[in-house]
């Protein structure tokens, strides 16, 4: 094989600099953990609240609850990226330690070498493709609810095997000095690093705050002005920003057409309503979040017809689901259900204005459904008719 270049493979001995070192994994790991724990806890709430046949009814109160459950999800994801990155170069040279000679040993290490690569690709893929959700961009060809969603039992359960086969030197080096070297790799240099071990964590620990405060202005007000990279903290009509717009999804000469009307249907009984003939019935203020899944929130002070009362002008019974049809003609949305809970809450409505003033186009004009504790995405706009179920 004379001739042929050879690839620079590492040796474990190699990398020499005493950062890399399991007192140093363990202590960014404690809060990587922290944060996988929250955002896969809060994961599977925003998981109930998209599926149509829940495990747990999800509840409508308090009214902003998913926009906190949401929020943290993506505070914690976005704080756990540089962690990762971290936690990924202060383990890296493992990558390069050589295969024990015995079988028995090859077979267990094998095993956990193998639980390590699933645990860092699939963490690598949940916080890649979350990040890129809240960016709105979504580079790939499968559905990423689904995907992130079984990704995140992959990623929690390896998390799970990762902690236990681990837990001994965890609470030896958390026991121990950061400095205190019994778990270092023998291959380690003894000349200091420009920074000191402690150092290297602090400093995770601040680029983490610094991803989160950039950030999270999209779904806490009093960052808005410090959040440089928040996505839609972005001011539309009312405060509140503008996830698509009428002209994006082609509804504009129907949502302004003066024969637009809502139609209500129960079983054979249908009624139609102008936009004038909403306005005409009886009206009720509330201030309503909208919590995006994609990590944004605001609230807003909406007004318009109380759900229930239309329906009553129908006759439907309560405990009743209710198929919410927008103009839309295309995309997921279109067409949702809203689960009965919702449909009797008092705090339901049928939006006609925000902020006291008559509903943007861009905001659901002539009429959007507004709920309390909903995922932005069932908060139809532009609904032209509404089927008890
Ligand atoms: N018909 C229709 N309704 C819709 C959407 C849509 O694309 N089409 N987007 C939803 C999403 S994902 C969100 S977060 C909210 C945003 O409402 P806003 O644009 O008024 O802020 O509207 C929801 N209602
Ligand atoms: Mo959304």
């Amino acid at each position: 094989m004379a001739g042929l270049p050879t690839l620079p493979i590492p040796k474990e001995d190699d990398f020499t600099s005493r950062l890399r070192s399991p007192a140093v994994a363990a202590r960014v790991g404690v809060w990587l953990g922290i944060c996988f724990g929250i955002a896969f806890v809060t994961g599977l709430i925003s998981h109930e609240a998209h599926v149509t046949h829940p495990f747990i009814a999800f509840p409508t109160r308090p009214v902003g609850l998913y926009r906190v459950t949401q929020g943290l999800h993506v505070i914690t994801g976005t704080a756990a990226i540089p962690l990762l990155l971290v936690k990924l170069w202060a383990v890296f040279p493992k990558l390069f330690a050589p295969p024990p000679r015995k079988a028995r040993e090859l077979v267990v290490e094998g095993l956990e070498r193998g639980s390590i690569a699933v645990l860092v690709g699939s963490s690598i893929f949940q916080l890649a493709s979350g990040l890129l959700n809240t960016s709105q961009w979504y580079p790939w060809g499968f559905s990423f609810r689904a995907t992130h969603y079984t990704m995140a039992w992959i990623a929690i359960g390896s998390l799970i095997v990762h902690i236990a086969v681990k837990l001994p030197i965890i609470r030896d080096v958390l026991g121990a000095d950061i400095e205190d070297g019994k778990h270092d790799r023998p291959g380690m240099g003894d000349e200091q690093p420009p920074i000191s071990r402690r150092g290297l964590v602090r400093g995770a620990f601040l680029a983490a705050g610094v991803a989160v405060l950039a950030t999270a202005g999209s779904s806490v007000p009093v960052l808005k002005k410090v959040s440089v990279f928040a996505i839609r903290s972005g001011n539309g009509p009312g405060g509140i920003p503008i996830n698509k717009s009428a002209k994006q999804v082609d509804v504009v000469a129907a949502a302004l057409s003066p024969d637009f009307r809502l139609t209500l249907a129960h079983g054979s009984t249908e009624m139609e309503f102008s936009r004038s003939d909403l306005e005409q019935l009886r009206q009720r203020t509330h201030d309503l979040p909208i919590a995006c899944v994609e990590g944004w929130s605001a609230s807003g002070t909406w007004s318009g017809v109380r759900l229930r009362d239309l329906l009553d002008l129908v006759g439907a019974p309560k405990g009743r689901d209710v198929r919410v049809v927008s103009l839309q003609q295309h995309g997921p949305y279109k067409v949702t259900v809203l689960p009965r809970q919702f449909v009797d809450d008092p705090l339901t409505m049928l939006a006609l204005g925000l902020s006291g003033e008559k509903l943007a186009l861009d905001h659901g004009y002539p009429c959007r459904l507004m709920a309390p504790d909903r995922p932005g995405v069932f908060q139809t706009k532009w609904v032209s008719r509404l089927e008890v179920l």
